[in-house]
């Protein structure tokens, strides 16, 4: 549901009452403690309540948070996957997310993890792939560094397991997520997302059906 409750979109995922993303400054909230989605964990959540383990899922769908600003929207695109088992671990992760990016844009891509911090996973990482532009040289779209950072990554905290009454003992996995709207920002060379939403024809039109 794009509607959520405070349970499936923040306390399940280890986001008490008063953590800072709860803000109103950042969430749409509606009458009778409903709020508009803020992420697509929330559909994790209900997964992890109605299926048994061992479980893989995706889950793409439209996010909400108040912001407008060239780079961000106030409706925009996440796809999150997630992971569930006996004995899943952070080398099936690593060597999961690696074969995606592969995949998705070609075996040259390198992809490495950074330490990082999401309440919902422990460790918790960002990860990058190699700069598109330069393969990892250095150039003005990765701004020297080689690397483009794409979403956050981690392992299941153990306090998310315990919110679906799973045992944190027996089950563990992981999950990454990444912004779709950016994907295509890059893909395409777009540099303001509002483009996206406004239904210019002149915009429209340089996209082939
Ligand atoms: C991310 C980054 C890291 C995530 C974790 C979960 C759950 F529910 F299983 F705990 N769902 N999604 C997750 C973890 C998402 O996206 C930035």
């Amino acid at each position: 549901p794009e509607v959520e409750d405070d349970f499936h979109n923040f306390q399940a995922l280890n986001l008490p009452p008063g953590h800072p993303a709860r803000e109103e400054t950042d969430t749409f909230y509606l009458d009778g403690g409903l709020l508009l989605r803020t992420h697509t964990s929330p559909v994790q959540i209900r997964t992890l309540e109605s299926r048994r383990p061992p479980i893989k899922m995706i889950c793409p769908g439209k996010v909400f948070r108040r912001d407008l600003d060239a780079t961000h929207l106030p409706m925009f695109h996440q796809l999150e996957a997630l992971v569930v088992g006996e004995r899943v671990s952070m080398s099936d992760l690593k060597g999961t997310l690696s074969a995606v990016w592969k995949r998705f844009y070609g075996e040259q891509v390198e992809m490495r993890l950074r330490p990082g911090y999401f309440p919902f996973v422990e460790p918790g990482c960002e990860y990058d792939i190699s700069c598109r532009v330069c393969s990892g040289a250095g150039c003005r779209v990765c701004k020297g560094s080689g690397w483009i950072e794409l979403g956050g990554t981690g392992m299941v905290h153990p306090a998310v397991f315990e919110a679906v009454g799973l045992d944190p003992e027996r089950y563990s996995g992981f999950a990454f997520g990444l912004g779709i709207d950016r994907i295509a920002m890059m893909r395409h060379g777009i540099d303001d997302l509002r483009l996206m939403v406004e239904n210019d024809v002149r915009f429209l039109s340089q996209f082939p059906t």
